[in-house]
């Protein structure tokens, strides 16, 4: 292939990921094609929609297209330098050959005299030196901060005669006039007087702005920020090719992606970010925890076709209402994409859209976010897609309201009196071997790697399939086991280079069960309590014999035996952030993408080993337990290991409890957000039950009478409660 034209060799590096020789076909296509411009847009775009067009119609899986965007992305980081040289070249242009303002000409050639009234240039000229002599400190530091081109270049005057006026400073060649007043320019006439010659300069071609003597004094940078802002405002209207978006395609749609305050997940997010950039969209990406106002100022900033939120976990749906409201408060009329693993169709008809007029459309997963941006940003299928959802969302919300009549609960007390039946009378309790808190700090990747449930990891990349049987699939297996094979060689990397630290704390404790509640005790005499877990109970109506069961119920009630609990937390991606930004830097997505996968699925696998070492040795409750890794897997072992969050224990601020007893910020280095994600992002917290019959479970939906008794527990208003729990209530607030 490398006998092509530089054109079929640029598609064919695209095509297959491969970026070895991207920056010497890319100079050539540049030193073929008029402007470096045109290269992208051209024979780059080209192979990238061969990309999106395979990748759209099955043949192409998502690691290929990861690949390709990082050949893009390097080409055009190749191309880049000489994108800004041609853009500076259009200011250069402006300079020299600028629409200097056309004044009648007398004599002389400075540049005051040109644009001067030759009736009073005289009289003008020796008033601007006695006002250039007598500067104001307004003046002076301004002047200070604006000659010899110190804001990007630009040229300033100051005292500059126009017509029969005096500027106070003036970019000719961008014909930009700066005034500053002082307080007497507050007064009426004086007012009067400053519009009248505003509006003659400005039906000369000049722009005019104005600061106050303190705005200069007291907030000067902001002052420059205005004044760079409107001085690049004036190039790029003068300019048609300037201001061209960081990929240099004229007129590409533009969309706006973060994952939203308090949540620090964004695996998906930047899928969905690349396939869409290879779909010809430019991505502006804020990142994570990235707040409401954060998210609104870039996207006018940036004038975005499309907002993206992304949310991993459920205190991200408020979040993402809330950024609807606020989009509405602000007037805003930009299509609103909601995606991510906690979203849903039905949680955006119920929540997100009634709060915005704009449209707003939940997209499932990273191939289905193409054609909706498509419809959303063309002008000829936006009525249709807007109308089409908009529709949809208020059939859904009709259909919720009216499945909510039909209630199927019983009450908290019935659901009480129907818990887990255990006889504690004849259980014998496994007293823990170690009680208290026990930290495991930079611990064996190797060891760790071993563990690892790889069928997740195929998923996040999009490839269906169980390992190990997805290497062998007829339609994925080639790709997936490339895909494994970097994965090998990346953990490699990371166990010889220690690139990655793996740090935990458990904690195992007495503790029993009051009602719903889990006390845990500083010791064994159970006399002062440590902590209290809140769980929360099914209200589902069971069929008979099948209990209303709560995580509480694992545990013995308090005087029925001398019982314990664990608590949890691990995290991988100690180290990840430079390794991040190295590969940010390198434009490769690739490696990014698979470091996180990467630390996410020993996260988990670390989970696996703690509790394994907690059953055998901790604890010591299945100390011959003897199980293979399918085996524990498919949790084949006695006891389990809830983490606040999933199904059995839906209430993320558990976590913060938690977090408390076992002292995990200063134990392991993870951290809470505001939304009680953790941080880093590979991290797993969780409680330990060990008796037989504990098992996992979904809550469900609960009633208004079990939401006031949580918030009575946990000395909430039911407001708070019904906040955090709002996924799980079964009732409408
Ligand atoms: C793997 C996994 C993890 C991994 C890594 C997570 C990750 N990197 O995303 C680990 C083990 C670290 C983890 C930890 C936790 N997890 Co988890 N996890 C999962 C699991 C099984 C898969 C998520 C995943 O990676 N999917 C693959 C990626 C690529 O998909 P994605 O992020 O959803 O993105 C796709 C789409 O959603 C969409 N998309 C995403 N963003 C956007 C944005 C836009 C604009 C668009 C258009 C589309 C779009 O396109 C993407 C690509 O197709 C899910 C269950 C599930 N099946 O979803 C639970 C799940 C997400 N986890 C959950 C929870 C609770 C947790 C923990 C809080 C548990 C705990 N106490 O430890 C922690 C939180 C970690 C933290 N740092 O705070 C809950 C979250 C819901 C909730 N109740 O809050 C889930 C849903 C499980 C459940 N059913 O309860 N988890």
């Amino acid at each position: 292939w490398r006998k092509e034209s530089v054109e079929k060799r640029l598609e064919h590096a695209l095509v297959k990921g491969i970026v070895e020789f991207i920056d010497e076909d890319t100079e050539e296509a540049r030193q073929k094609y008029p402007k470096p411009l045109h290269v992208i847009e051209g024979p780059l775009m080209d192979g990238m929609n061969v990309v999106g067009d395979l990748f759209g119609s099955g043949k192409m899986f998502l690691p290929q297209v990861v690949k390709s965007a990082r050949v893009m992305k390097k080409a055009v980081a190749y191309l880049l330098p000489y994108l800004e040289a041609e853009k500076r070249q259009a200011r250069n242009v402006l300079d020299e050959n600028g629409p200097i303002p056309t004044f009648p000409k007398g004599e002389g050639d400075s540049p005051s005299f040109q644009t001067a009234d030759p009736k009073s240039y005289t009289k003008l000229k020796e008033f601007a030196s006695e006002l250039r002599k007598n500067e104001t400190e307004a003046e002076r530091i301004l002047w200070a901060n604006l000659r010899d081109g110190q804001i990007d270049g630009f040229k300033f005057r100051r005292q500059h005669i126009i017509g029969n006026y005096i500027a106070d400073f003036v970019c000719l060649p961008l014909k930009l006039i700066i005034e500053i007043d002082g307080s007497v320019h507050q007064l009426p006439d004086v007012k009067d007087n400053d519009e009248f010659r505003t509006e003659w300069l400005e039906s000369q071609g000049f722009r005019v702005i104005r600061f106050t003597n303190r705005e200069v004094v007291s907030q000067l940078d902001r002052t420059k920020l205005m004044i760079t802002n409107e001085l690049w405002q004036i190039v790029e209207e003068a300019s048609p090719t300037f201001g061209e978006t960081e990929r240099g395609q004229e007129g590409a749609s533009k969309i706006l992606l973060a994952t939203v305050k308090g949540d620090v997940h964004d695996i998906g997010k930047n899928i969905v970010g690349v396939v869409l950039a290879c779909n010809n969209f430019d991505i502006v990406d804020l990142g994570v925890m990235v707040p409401a106002e954060k998210i609104l100022d870039a996207a006018i900033e940036h004038k975005v076709d499309c907002i993206g939120l992304s949310g991993l976990i459920t205190p991200s749906l408020d979040e993402m209402v809330h950024v609807a409201k606020e989009m509405e408060r602000r007037g805003m009329q930009i299509p609103l994409l909601i995606g991510g693993a906690t979203t849903s169709r039905i949680h955006t008809a119920v929540k997100i859209d009634p709060v915005y007029s704009g449209s707003v459309v939940h997209v499932l997963d990273a191939s289905k976010s193409v054609p909706v941006a498509g419809e959303l940003i063309s002008k000829e299928t936006y009525k249709n897609i807007f109308s089409r959802t908009k529709d949809e969302y208020a059939k859904l919300r009709e259909d919720h309201a009216n499945r909510q009549v039909i209630k199927n609960y019983i009450s908290l007390k019935d659901a009480q009196k129907n818990k887990v039946k255990i006889d504690w009378s004849s259980k014998e309790f496994a007293k823990p071997h170690v009680l208290g808190n026990q930290v495991f700090n930079d611990y064996s990747i190797e060891e760790i790697s071993r563990y690892i449930d790889w069928t997740p990891f195929f998923s996040t990349w999009m490839l269906k399939g169980k390992f190990p049987r997805i290497l062998e699939d007829e339609v994925v297996g080639t790709e997936a086991k490339k895909l494994y094979e970097d994965a090998q060689k990346m953990i490699k990397q990371v166990i010889d280079k220690n690139l990655l630290y793996a740090n935990a704390v458990v904690g195992l404790y007495p503790a029993n069960a009051i009602g719903d509640d889990i006390e845990v005790y500083t010791d064994e005499s159970r006399t002062e309590v440590l902590k209290t877990f809140h769980m929360l109970r099914q209200q589902g109506k069971k069929g008979s014999g099948i209990p209303n069961i709560s995580l509480a119920d694992f545990v013995a009630p308090k005087g029925e035996g001398n019982d314990y609990m664990g608590g949890f937390a691990v995290t991988a991606g100690i180290g990840i952030e430079p390794l991040l930004e190295q590969y940010q830097k390198d434009h490769d997505d690739y490696n990014s993408i698979m470091i996180k996968a990467v630390a996410d699925r020993l996260a988990e696998a670390f989970a696996e080993l703690m509790h394994e070492k907690i059953r055998k040795e901790l604890w010591g409750y299945a100390a011959n337990e003897a199980f293979d890794n399918e085996a524990l897997i498919k949790e084949n072992y006695q006891g389990i290991r809830p983490a606040p969050g999933y199904p059995a224990c839906p209430e993320h601020t558990e976590k913060g409890i938690l977090f408390d007893l076992l002292e995990v910020e200063k134990n392991t280095g993870i951290s809470l957000t505001e939304s009680f994600a953790m941080y880093p992002a590979a991290s797993v917290s969780g409680f330990y039950f060990m008796h037989e019959e504990s098992k996992y479970f979904g809550l469900g939906k609960i009633e208004k009478d079990q939401v006031e008794d949580y918030a009575n527990r946990k000395g909430w208003t039911v407001e708070q409660a019904e906040k955090w729990l709002a996924p799980n209530l079964s009732y409408d607030v």
